[in-house]
């Protein structure tokens, strides 16, 4: 069984040479289904492993667009259909320098899993750009969206394939997106998440991935008969996650001493307030990849160049970006005291340190503690449908039993012999067998 295994995985990277971050994503996946694999002969009959490892479609474009100085530039775009079995294609479009085919194909693989643990009908997707925002004029800021969506155009819809944000995408760009998208085809529908509230966005979908990422938290901790009032924590990132995740962690009685930016972190004994989390909002509108300013303005200390790893905390949410916790992080977490990592970014961790934390913490993917955000952009989806908005209180009930659901999922799945719940094995077997077994239905497509 094992030699099976490895030959799968040998086989894949032969045929996907040098895309280490799906390698990565595919590998934790395929080690943690592999029993539930074998388990059921239709799915080896149908070869589904092999097939959700490849795209449905890949989709790769060029982006050229005028900068404020009249120069042509050009970037790449791209968005891969991952996978359709249960649902319109569904996930994020990031504009960052970091972006590649590799790391746009590990988070539409996860997205598949993860969209499945949500209980709502999305397939998997992920798309973007190599677009760098950094120091960019707002107005370039447009062409370059109005170009990108004018090819993107082509291949979504609100059946089809429903982008939204994600890292260096959020409220203003997607803006721009969809009045693109509705000047070429004329058309007025759900066909992006994470829009405006004047124009069919949904309450509570800027706060959900943070919030989402608290619930979940929360079960956890209920399911180790311990509790989040008082608890230390660290976050990285500054962004709309990171943000989300400060905003209801404070309010649910822990204190928040750090955020993160790509030049160091910031460690603030007295934890957050109204101002501070308001003000996380102003630094990230600057576009300046800093957090810096925080420190001068609140007291607080900063870290030039360092991770928020090395702060003595009770529980560590990464919510930057991938692969942003190695195992010599985890290590000094666990030195320190840390009980629970909460992966909140996706793949925040690397291979080394999930192996690390499951076996000497408490360790929660990202595919379940964040799938939050998506979860409501699936419930935006659905509000455009009926062509109503649900309250704030609604939205957000609707979240909290999905993030219970997911528990509840990641439990029945990840519970071992000895009563331990692997929340890796848990997300990836309860995400993995609601497609299999969508995809087995739908025969050799
Ligand atoms: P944002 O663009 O709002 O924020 C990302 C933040 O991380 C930025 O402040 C970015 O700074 C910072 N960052 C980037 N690299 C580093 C680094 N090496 N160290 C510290 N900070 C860094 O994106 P989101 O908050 O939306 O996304 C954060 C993570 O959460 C991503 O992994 C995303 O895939 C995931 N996620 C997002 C969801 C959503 O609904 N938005 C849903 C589920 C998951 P800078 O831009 O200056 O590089
Ligand atoms: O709403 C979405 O489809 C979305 C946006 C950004 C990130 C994600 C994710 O689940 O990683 C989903």
């Amino acid at each position: 069984m094992e030699a099976n295994m490895n030959e799968f995985l040998e086989a894949l990277e032969a045929r996907t040479p040098g895309e280490a971050e799906f390698h990565q994503a595919v590998q934790e996946v395929v080690e943690t289904v592999w029993d539930a694999y074998l388990a059921n002969p239709k799915y080896q009959e149908n070869k589904i492993l092999e097939k959700m490892c490849e795209p449905e479609r890949t989709i790769m474009f060029r982006v050229p667009w005028i900068n404020d100085q009249g120069e042509v530039e050009i970037n790449r775009g791209y968005r891969v259909e991952f996978n359709s079995a249960i649902g319109p294609y569904k996930g994020g479009l990031r504009f960052h320098p970091t972006v590649t085919l590799s790391v746009l194909k590990f988070l539409g693989f996860e997205q598949t899993f993860k969209n499945s643990l949500t209980t709502l009908p999305m397939g998997g997707g992920k798309g973007g750009s190599d677009f760098n925002a950094k120091g960019r004029s707002d107005n370039e800021i447009m062409r370059f969206c109005q170009s990108f969506m004018t090819e993107l155009c082509k291949h979504i819809g609100p059946n089809t394939d429903v982008p939204a944000g994600d890292i260096g995408v959020g409220g203003r760009e997607i803006g721009y997106l969809f009045g693109q998208y509705k000047r070429i085809r004329n058309e007025f529908t759900g066909v992006l998440t994470g829009k405006g509230l004047e124009f069919g966005g949904s309450l509570v979908r800027p706060e959900a991935t943070g919030f989402g990422t608290s619930y979940f938290a929360n079960h956890v901790l209920a399911a180790h008969n311990d509790t989040i009032k008082g608890k230390r924590v660290a976050i990285s990132g500054f962004g709309n996650v990171a943000w989300g995740a400060v905003t209801k962690l404070t309010e649910l009685g822990a204190k928040v001493v750090t955020i993160s930016g790509p030049d160091g972190y910031i460690l603030d004994e007295e934890g957050f307030n109204q101002e501070k989390i308001d003000y996380m909002l102003e630094l990230r509108a600057t576009n300046n990849d800093v957090v810096a300013p925080y420190a001068e303005k609140f007291g607080a200390k900063f870290f030039a160049g360092k991770k928020p790893w090395e702060a003595k905390v009770d529980m560590a949410f990464p919510s930057a970006i991938q692969n942003e916790l190695n195992l010599e992080d985890a290590k000094q977490l666990v030195a320190n005291g840390c009980k629970y990592i909460i992966e909140t970014s996706n793949m925040g961790c690397t291979a080394e340190a999930v192996t690390y934390a499951v076996e000497n913490c408490v360790f929660a993917p990202g595919k379940a503690a964040n799938a939050g955000g998506v979860a409501v952009s699936g419930l935006e989806m659905s509000q455009n449908s009926m062509r109503y908005n649900w309250t704030a209180e609604e939205v957000d009930e609707k979240l909290g039993r999905i993030m219970k659901d997911i528990h509840d999922t990641c439990v029945k799945h990840g519970r071992g012999a000895d009563g331990r719940i692997n929340y890796v094995k848990g997300a990836n077997v309860g995400g993995f067998i609601k497609v299999a077994d969508a995809m087995v239905a739908q025969g050799h497509v």
